[in-house]
């Protein structure tokens, strides 16, 4: 398996990429407002890729359940001196811009970005058309509704078949778009427009996501599910043991990339799991 981001190709066969989150935003239900500040978000960039972060993902709006829309202009002037910094600072890094909006990934891709994240897998019209014009990589998310409405609709007869035949919709729309194949990695959105029954269906049946035939990225990091299946009752911070035992259950299960707040933990977390994977297969 193989997830090409412009000049950047991810073997993923054997290989489990962690993705370092950055938020720099005032809202976000995790690290809101601790990175607000560029030079923050950027020393917090650097941390993560010593922590051994292959991918960031810089993001300029939350999409938290209940977050309202961030106009594109006000994104990228949270981004804009993140970005471009660090790729100044470290041009080999892989960074991805998690955006719903065409106009921000356009100029997240210029400032050089190699990855689009779009947990709204292709609400934009103008989306697929810029990931492809630059050959970059595309992450495609199931979600229902938008995170302001997202949680009054998390009912499904089956929420593995139904997120599998949507990823396998938005792709082809993906490709019909110009995005090749290679470039989509698929994100079941873990905690959007799910419950905390449903997202832990659908870590352990990555299996049937990974049958598409692409990469699988999965976001469980500090998220409430965790807290209503373990009882946590204190910020998500307290959440990390948890994530762990998530990310250890999405690499045996085979996911391909983790979406994750704490990456050294998260790295070594994965060293294990993919011995034990080694072991069996
Ligand atoms: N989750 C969040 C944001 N972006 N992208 C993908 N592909 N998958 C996810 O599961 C995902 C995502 C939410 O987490 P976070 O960024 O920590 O919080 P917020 O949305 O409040 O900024």
């Amino acid at each position: 398996m193989i997830w090409r981001c412009r000049d950047v190709t991810f073997l993923l066969t054997d290989r489990v990429l962690v993705m370092g989150i950055v938020n720099v935003t005032p809202d976000s239900f995790s690290d809101g407002a601790r990175y607000l500040d560029a030079g923050a978000a950027v020393a917090r960039c650097h941390d993560l890729l010593a922590e051994g972060a292959d991918v960031l993902d810089l993001g300029g709006e939350s999409t938290r359940p209940g977050a309202e829309a961030v106009e594109p202009d006000e994104q990228w002037r949270r981004l804009e001196p993140v970005l471009t910094r660090v790729m100044r600072e470290r041009p080999e890094v892989v960074l991805s811009v998690d955006t719903r909006s065409a106009d921000v990934a356009r100029r997240a891709l210029d400032a050089g970005a190699r990855i689009v994240n779009d947990v709204s897998a292709l609400a934009d019209p103008a989306m697929a058309a810029a990931v492809a014009k630059a050959g970059a990589g595309l992450v495609l998310m199931h979600m229902r509704g938008t995170p302001e409405t997202m949680q009054r609709d998390t009912g499904y007869a089956d929420v593995t078949a139904e997120v599998a035949a949507f990823l396998r919709g938005r792709t082809a729309v993906a490709e019909q778009a110009g995005v090749a194949r290679e470039c989509i990695a698929l994100d079941p959105g873990i905690g959007f427009a799910k419950s905390a029954e449903g997202s832990l269906e659908l870590l352990a049946r990555i299996p049937e996501l990974a049958a598409i035939g692409r990469p699988v990225l999965v976001g469980a990091s500090r998220k409430s599910f965790l807290a209503h299946l373990t009882g946590d009752e204190g910020p998500p911070q307290d959440r990390v043991p948890a994530s762990l035992a998530a990310a250890t259950i999405a690499t045996w299960q085979g996911a391909h990339v983790l979406r994750v707040h704490d990456v050294a933990a998260t790295a070594r977390a994965v060293k294990l799991a993919i011995a034990a994977r080694r072991a069996v297969r």
